[in-house]
C-alpha cells in the first residue's frame, strides 16, 4: 500500500465508526467518468489498471463487457468513479440495444468523458460516429481522447495515427497511451483528476465497486467460456450465480447457471465427456479465487433458453435490463 492510498482518518479497529464524519483536504476533487469508445479499445483494461484489481472481465473478443460497471479510485486528494461502458456499435438484437444504451446513457451522468480508441489501427466508421456523439456532449462535459495500444504503434504511425484521431474531435484534450505496459497511464489519470470538479466522496473510501460480489463471479465464469469457446457460441451465454455459501471448513461453495440460445451450443459447452465445461469451471474456479482470496467449490449447470437475447423477459431476469 503506498502513502497515497493510506486512510486519511486513523479507524479505531474496535471501532467501526460510520458516524465519524470524514474530514477531507480543502480542494478535494471528486466525479463520475465515463469510459466510452467502440468494443475491445481496451475499456476493462484501463479501468481495472487504474483500480489495481480485476473488477471487470476482460478478453480479446469483442463485447465482452455488457453491462455498466463502476469501478471506485479513492485517494486522500480525490475520488473517481469509473464507470465502464459496453461497446459503443450498431445493434443487432435487444440485448445489443440494451449494451448500447447503457453506454450511451452513462454519458449524461458523466463529469468527465474517457474517450478511448486504439490507436494501432485507423479510426474507423464507429469511431467517427462516437465522435459525432461526443461533439455535441463536449460543450457540457469535458471529453479526453485516449489514444490506447501504444505499445503496438511504429515510431513513424505515431503523428499521423495521433492526428487521425484528434481530426475527430478537436475540442478533446488528447494523450497516447497503453492500458497494459502503463507507459503514459499515470499521465491519463492526472489529466483526469485535474479535469474533475471539487466535490465530496460518493462512496465509502473503501469500496471498488458496487456490483454484487455473486455478480463478479458470474462474470469471471463468463470470461473463461469467451476466452474458450470460438465462434458465435460465447455471445449467447450468460451466467447467473443461484448459490454462494460459506462453508464450515472456509471454502466457498458457488453453484451458477450457464444459459444458452441452443441444444448443440449446450453440447458444444459441455464437450466430450464434460471435458470443456470442466476447463471452464477449473479456470474460472482460479480467477475466482484469486478474486475472492478463498478457497472456491463451484459446480456449473448449462441450461437452455431459446432466443434469450430477444427476449425481453429473459434479458430482465438476466439484469441486461434497464426497467
Ligand atoms: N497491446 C495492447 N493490448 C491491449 C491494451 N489494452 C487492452 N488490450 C487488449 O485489448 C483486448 C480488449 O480489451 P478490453 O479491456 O476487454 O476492451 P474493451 O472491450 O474496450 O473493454 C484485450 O485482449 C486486452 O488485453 C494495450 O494497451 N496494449
Ligand atoms: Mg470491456
Amino acid at each position: 500500500m503506498n502513502e497515497e492510498n493510506l486512510p486519511l482518518v486513523p479507524q479505531d479497529e474496535n471501532e467501526s465508526s460510520p458516524t465519524v464524519e470524514e474530514i477531507l483536504p480543502p480542494g478535494h476533487k471528486s466525479g463520475y467518468v465515463a469510459i466510452v469508445g467502440r468494443p475491445n479499445v481496451g475499456k476493462s483494461t484501463l479501468m481495472n489498471a487504474f483500480l489495481g484489481e480485476k473488477i471487470a472481465i476482460v478478453t480479446p473478443r469483442p463485447q465482452t463487457t455488457r453491462t455498466r460497471q463502476l469501478g471506485i479510485l479513492t485517494t486522500p486528494n480525490y475520488q473517481i468513479v469509473f464507470m465502464d461502458t459496453p461497446g459503443i456499435m450498431k445493434p443487432r438484437h435487444k440485448l445489443d440495444e440494451f449494451m448500447v444504451e447503457t453506454a450511451v446513457e452513462t454519458l449524461e451522468d458523466a463529469d468527465v468523458i474517457l474517450w478511448l480508441v486504439d490507436s494501432s489501427v485507423p479510426p474507423g466508421p464507429s469511431d467517427r460516429e462516437i465522435a459525432a456523439q461526443l461533439s455535441a456532449v463536449i460543450t457540457q462535459t469535458p471529453v479526453i481522447l485516449g489514444l490506447n495500444k501504444s505499445d503496438l504503434l511504429k515510431p513513424e504511425e505515431v503523428i499521423p495515427r495521433t492526428e487521425a484521431y484528434r481530426e475527430l474531435l478537436p475540442d478533446a484534450k488528447w494523450i497516447l497511451f497503453s492500458a497494459r505496459d502503463g507507459l503514459g497511464r499515470d499521465e491519463l489519470l492526472q489529466m483526469i483528476v485535474d479535469t474533475l470538479p471539487e466535490g465530496p466522496r460518493y462512496y465509502p473510501a473503501d469500496q471498488l465497486t458496487d456490483t454484487y460480489t455473486r455478480d463478479i463471479v458470474a462474470e469471471l465464469i463468463r470470461e473463461q467460456i469467451m476466452l474458450q469457446l470460438r465462434d458465435e457460441v460465447p455471445y449467447g451465454v450468460a451466467v447467473q450465480v443461484d448459490e454462494f455459501k460459506e462453508r464450515p471448513n472456509g471454502t466457498i461453495y458457488i453453484s451458477a447457471n450457464v444459459f444458452v440460445e441452443r441444444k448443440n451450443h449446450k453440447r458444444i459447452l459441455i464437450g466430450a465427456k464434460g471435458a470443456q465445461l470442466r476447463r471452464i469451471g477449473i479456470a474460472a474456479r482460479k480467477e475466482i479465487e484469486a478474486f475472492l482470496g478463498q478457497k472456491v467449490f463451484l459446480e456449473l449447470w448449462v441450461k437452455v433458453v431459446p432466443k434469450w437475447r430477444r427476449d425481453e423477459k429473459a434479458l430482465r431476469r438476466f439484469g441486461y435490463s434497464s426497467s
